[in-house]
């Protein structure tokens, strides 16, 4: 369509002025955008059909990737950078008046994940197109993504995120490939030619319709999709829908309502599960729907069903999708008139599972009454596969009922989603290192004893073509001058520019590119916050879900001790820091809610105190996003990955920062260590207890949080200022909640047991940034490593040894 700038501003142009019928001077920016996304996933159009039907014709193995949650953020910029014509493209606006990162604004966040998990299938999405896999994804399209965060005097205030307001110029609503998804009902089984059939009766349909976004792969052809589920009423399309006898016109509109409530809102929960039935709903809906059109797309390969698991990999995101498992055994056994025995081995062939948490309120488990009334066949199939379950445990140990009853997918009334995730999959993955090592050692022993071949590690990755190349590229510039472009398609080769990290002219470029990338979030921080803070200060950064066990509280307890120290002296000789953060709390989590308000208010005192003269700044940037994590990452000098040692899976923001220079403050948890692994102690700050001893206070007690507030009077302090009037404290008892949970509840996060070696591990720093040789060595060294970090590297590992699949080079090129 255009391979060159000339080209481009010409189509651009035309389409400008034939789409508005005004002339060129006259559109705003959001028009600018709509007229070029919709011309770029029209350039993009022609190789997505070309990759579809390559695809049919060489009936490739294809991995769906299952996941309740997608967190894409905006589009533009990055199919502009994989389809190579972001320069093209950039300086054609740029002649025609425009700015191009002003009309990247104008596109909303696809905020539709609440975190790491549903920001980790994104990045997945990028790495399976770019190395030419035949992967995609399958999920919700929610009418309102994650809420919109609004700070109102320190609190957070949650609003709608009404993301398609403005139209969606990347997705392609597919009516042709709806299917209908069935809920409730009655299941009547009788027997034909000694076969028992399945019926179910009076059952309420909804139709599903899918919204296909194209997945363009960096710097060829291949175009893979993310299929997202849509709910519709049955009635508008045909006389199914609700069941027959309940039909008046009220019921229907009732039923309209909670049709279209299936696929309205993201759950904005990460870490706290809830058993409510519309959740359940969305799941069984991703699942059915999902299911319906892999199997389609497989049946026109005329194989019989024995050659599924050589055809499909069905890989679930979490246990969230756990019913394509049951879902799968339905449709084989009724369906397809398998036998049990038969279709359990395609179903456990097929079928791959991800964990991505060891909390144990994380953990799916639905009561037996929910899903037996909405999904009464796939509960009896549960059930079934339960029964069979046991019955093999109890044939290896007949006297242990303790074990079978622990292990059981039913018990206490409740389906055990990780337990049947874990019986109906080949693989089941841990997201770090250490928490793969957790999960065999502890939380799922007795299944690592059942299945030891089924448990394999994969760490996490994150794609360096969103978080370096489109978030950095004046970074990814200096490294394409030093070591070439090799990186991009091979990003381990980052390795090279460790050859550079004594390197004056590169350190004094790479900190001239921090200094820039300082200064534009200064000029950000500044219009939103209204708070002006020096770009020659320390960037200290924390974004991520505010969680008590990622401990934001560690952070500002540390700052109000700063506070204290400076107040009692202010000549103190420190350096300049500004205390970045940015999180969401879940709208149910009190505590969290209260800690964001403590930032604000500590915030609030120490940017007006004249006595801490500029020594101290704290931000909270509100409604984090990824588009707001863009801006954040590359500007950073020091991340905060402090949580408690055990708890965080893996983290990815950790390999963000360091992608991009920043050197991190952290715990040995989850991916921190093998990041320190590679980096050691010279070029990572680590602290704090290590998981081994977290679980040996959990399990023999013997951590008194009251006994070391009442021996450092540094703790002392700070909490007493969270209840006593001051000037953290307007109101007496603001903050009591904070306190209790440290003094009152035992620190159940260590808190205060982390609290002096973090300060010390801080002082540290600021000693290391001093000198600031030293400091860009370490930054270089961090940047060299984190190509193992590349979520290229991830998926290569799962293609290989979960999915087994090839790429596939294109055949035919235009
Ligand atoms: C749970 C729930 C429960 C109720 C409603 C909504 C909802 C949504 C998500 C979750 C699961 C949260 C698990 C999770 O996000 N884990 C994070 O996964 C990251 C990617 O593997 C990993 O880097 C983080 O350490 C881990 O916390």
């Amino acid at each position: 369509m255009f391979t060159d700038k000339e080209s481009f501003k010409k189509v651009f142009s035309e389409s400008l002025v034939g789409e508005l019928g005004t002339p060129l001077e006259e559109a705003t920016s959001a028009d600018v955008y709509k007229v070029l996304s919709g011309l770029i996933r029209e350039y993009a159009g022609r190789d997505w059909a070309a990759t579809n039907r390559e695809y049919q014709q060489r009936g490739e193995k294809q991995v769906y990737y299952f996941s309740m949650e997608f967190l894409i953020g905006r589009l533009l910029g990055n199919n502009l950078l994989n389809l190579g014509i972001l320069d093209i493209v950039r300086e054609g606006l740029q002649e025609l008046g425009w700015n191009l990162e002003d009309i990247e604004e104008q596109e909303s966040d696809a905020g539709l994940g609440n975190g790491g998990l549903g920001r980790l299938a994104a990045c997945f999405m990028d790495s399976l197109a770019s190395l030419q896999y035949a992967g995609h994804g399958c999920g919700i399209r929610y009418k309102y993504g994650l809420f919109e965060q609004k700070i109102i005097d320190g609190d957070q205030v949650e609003l709608p995120d009404y993301w398609l307001q403005k139209g969606n110029e990347w997705e392609v609503r597919r009516a042709d490939k709806k299917v209908e998804v069935r809920f409730w009902g009655k299941v009547e089984a009788r027997e034909e030619n000694g076969r028992w059939i399945f019926e179910t009766k009076d059952y309420e349909s909804v139709m599903a319709v899918p919204y296909d976004v194209p997945v363009i792969g960096y710097g060829h052809h291949h175009v893979n999709t993310l299929r997202l589920w849509s709910a519709e009423s049955a009635m508008l399309s045909s006389s199914k829908g609700m069941a027959s006898r309940h039909y008046d016109y009220y019921n229907f509109l009732n039923y309209n309502r909670s049709v279209e409530s299936i696929s309205e809102f993201l759950y904005p929960d990460d870490s706290q599960y809830e058993g409510k039935l519309l959740r359940l709903k969305q799941q069984y809906f991703l699942c059915s729907a999902g299911l319906q059109s892999i199997l389609r797309t497989f049946e026109k390969l005329g194989l019989s069903y024995d050659h599924l698991p050589e055809k499909v990999s069905l890989h679930i995101n979490d246990t969230h999708p756990t019913l394509i498992i049951p879902e799968l055994m339905r449709i084989l056994v009724d369906v397809k008139g398998y036998s049990w025995e038969q279709a359990w081995d395609i179903t456990v062939r097929t079928v791959s599972y991800t964990n991505h948490t060891i909390l144990s309120e994380a953990l799916e488990k639905w009561p037996t009454g929910m899903v037996r009334d909405l999904l009464p066949r796939v509960y009896m199939i549960i059930e079934e596969i339960n029964r069979r379950f046991c019955s093999m445990l109890h044939e290896q140990n007949p006297d242990d009922q303790e074990r079978i009853d622990r292990l059981a997918i039913i018990g206490s009334d409740q389906v055990r989603m990780a337990h049947l995730a874990i019986a109906g999959s080949h693989s089941v993955n841990g997201v770090a290192a250490l928490h793969t090592d957790i999960l065999k050692k502890k939380e799922m022993r007795p299944f690592y004893e059942l299945y030891p071949e089924r448990f394999n590690n994969k760490t996490n990755g994150i794609t360096h073509r969103r978080w370096l190349m489109h978030a950095n590229p004046g970074l990814a510039e200096l490294i394409n001058e030093s070591i070439g472009s090799d990186w991009i398609t091979e990003p381990r080769k980052l390795i090279d520019i460790h050859k550079f990290s004594e390197d004056k002219g590169f350190q004094d470029r790479l900190h001239s590119i921090k200094q820039q990338n300082k200064l534009k979030l200064a000029a950000y921080i500044q219009e939103k916050n209204g708070v002006s803070v020096d770009p020659n200060s320390i960037f200290d950064v924390q974004v991520k879900r505010l969680h008590g066990y990622k401990r934001q509280l560690l952070n500002v307890l540390h700052i109000m001790h700063l506070y204290n120290q400076i107040k009692a002296n202010p000549s103190l000789d420190r350096v300049p820091r500004t205390f970045i953060f940015g999180a969401k709390a879940a709208p149910s989590y009190y505590l969290a809610k209260r800690i964001i308000k403590l930032i604000n208010v500590v915030a609030d005192t120490v940017n007006h105190d004249p006595d801490v003269g500029g020594k101290l700044k704290v931000v909270f940037l509100e409604n984090y996003s990824v588009s707001l994590a863009e801006k954040i990452i590359p500007a950073a000098n020091i991340s905060e990955q402090i949580s408690t040692a055990s708890k965080e899976a893996s983290g990815t923001g950790n390999m963000k920062f360091m992608m991009n220079g920043a050197l991190t403050i952290g715990t040995l948890d989850g991916a921190n260590v093998e990041m320190h692994e590679m980096l050691g102690d010279e070029n990572m700050f680590i602290f704090g207890l290590k998981s081994d001893q977290v679980f040996d206070y959990y399990q023999y007690g013997g951590y008194d949080a009251r006994g070391i507030y009442a021996g450092d009077p540094r703790i002392h302090q700070v909490l007493d200022q969270l209840i006593q009037e001051g000037p953290f404290c307007t109101s007496p008892r603001e903050f009591e909640t904070i306190y209790d949970s440290i003094l009152n509840h035992n620190d159940e996060y260590f808190v205060l047991k982390d609290f002096a070696p973090y300060v010390n591990t801080q002082l540290e720093i600021e000693a290391s940034y001093r000198n600031q040789t030293e400091w860009l060595k370490k930054s270089i060294i961090n940047i060299a490593h984190s190509g193992k970090f590349a979520s290229d590297c991830t998926i290569e590992q799962y293609a290989n040894e979960i999915w087994r699949i090839n790429p596939v080079r294109q055949m035919s090129m235009n």
